[in-house]
Parts: structure tokens; sequence; C-alpha cells
């Protein structure tokens, strides 16, 4: 089973298609967010669902309630999982997680943007505890610092760590592995390729080789 998802930031759905099925082979799942998502309608999800699982990637950050909706169009569109925040606090992301079903619920505990390190993680360990308590089956963490890439994998438990960050951002798919993910996210550096199905296989076989 590959350990590669495809982050697919592009905003023509054609285009989307398209790479999704070239790089198809190489891949765990599909990450889909907003600029897609917000470009060719939700529909989307369940077009891609033919080819790979999808996981939306929708950073859901609202009220219970709130959540609770989010949650429920995104299991009728065949979702495989969904990205929250947990920031909210655990009565928030329990609404996620009494509500997804089969949905995989992954929750970001550091972002991997330089700006992650104002506020976020300082608050880090909490939001791990939240994930944990709450029964969410994963987390987001970042390739960027492998060392609290380690830290976090620590404190997880046996939860399932899915790690972006790697290329565009300067991160690297094996240091990631290393460090405790289960896998790596990567988007500009294979959709961006000049031939994305080879950028996806090279990052596929060096995470086989791990
Ligand atoms: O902390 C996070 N960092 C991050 O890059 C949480 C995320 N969900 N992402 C997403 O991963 C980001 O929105 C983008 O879709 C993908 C990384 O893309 P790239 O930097 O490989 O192009």
């Amino acid at each position: 089973m590959s350990k590669l998802i495809l982050a697919l930031d592009v905003l023509d759905e054609k285009k989307a298609m398209d790479i999704a099925t070239k790089t198809a082979p190489y891949l765990h799942a599909i990450k889909v967010g907003y600029p897609l998502v917000l470009s060719s309608g939700m529909n989307i999800v369940e077009k891609l669902s033919r080819i790979k699982p999808v996981i939306c990637d929708f950073k859901v950050a609202d009220i219970p309630n709130t959540n609770r909706l989010i949650t429920e169009i995104v299991r009728s569109k065949g979702a495989y999982g969904i990205i929250v925040h947990g920031f909210t606090g655990p009565d928030s992301v329990k609404a996620v997680v009494e509500n997804a079903g089969n949905l995989h619920v992954y929750v970001i505990a550091e972002m991997s943007h330089p700006g992650a390190t104002y506020i976020m993680q300082q608050h880090t360990d909490d939001i791990v505890r939240i994930a944990r308590e709450t029964g969410a089956h994963g987390l987001i963490a970042p390739a960027t610092r492998p060392e609290r890439l380690n830290h976090i994998r620590k404190i997880a438990g046996n939860m399932e760590i899915l790690s972006p960050g790697v290329g565009a951002q300067g991160g690297k798919a094996r240091e990631a592995i290393e460090a405790g993910a289960d896998k790596v996210i990567v988007g500009r550096s294979i959709y961006n390729a000049s031939d994305p199905a080879e950028a996806a296989r090279r990052i596929h076989e060096e995470l086989e080789s791990i």
C-alpha cells in the first residue's frame, strides 16, 4: 500500500481528473481542499472517489452543530476522510467524530508553515490530547519540522499520522517517515511537475525503500 497522498490543489476539474488518473497507481489517497472544491464544486469528491479514496481538507473549525452539518455533507459525497482543527475544543471535534460514520477524522496537531510556531505550536499537546480523547482516527503533523513530528508521534499513541510539507515547503519524505509519519501529503512537487505521474512514482519508490 502506498504511503503517498496527493494534495490536488489545482483549480480546474479537467486538470484535476487528468492528474488523478495518471498518478493513481502511486497513491494511497487524494486530498482535496478549498482551491479545487470552491472552483469545481463538491461533486468533484464523488468523481475523484471513483479513482482513489478522497480526503476532504476542510480544516473544519466551527461550533459543534455547524461541524456536524459539514461532516454529513462530506460523508454524503462518499469521501474517505476529513481534516479538522482541534483548537476549537473537544465538543467541536466530537461533533465530527460522532457523525463521521466510516469517515476517517484527522485533527491538525500542528501546521507545517512557519507561522504555526507563533500560536499553534504552544497548543499542540492539548490538541493531540483532544484528538485522542474524542476518538479521532489520526493527526496531521509537519514534515517541515521532523523534531516536532517526532514529538507528536510520541504522544499520539497509535493514531495514524499524515504529514504535509514535503517538497515545495522544504520537508523531506524520508525524514517525515523516519520521524514517525505513516504517510506523506505532497501537492506542488507533483501537480506542478512537467510529468506528474513520474514525480509521484519517484516519491512513491523513495517511500517504499524506507
Ligand atoms: O499543516 C498543514 N500544512 C499543509 O501544507 C496542513 C495542511 N492541510 N496542509 C495542506 O497540505 C496544504 O493546504 C496543501 O493542500 C498541502 C501541501 O501542499 P504542497 O505544499 O505540497 O503544495
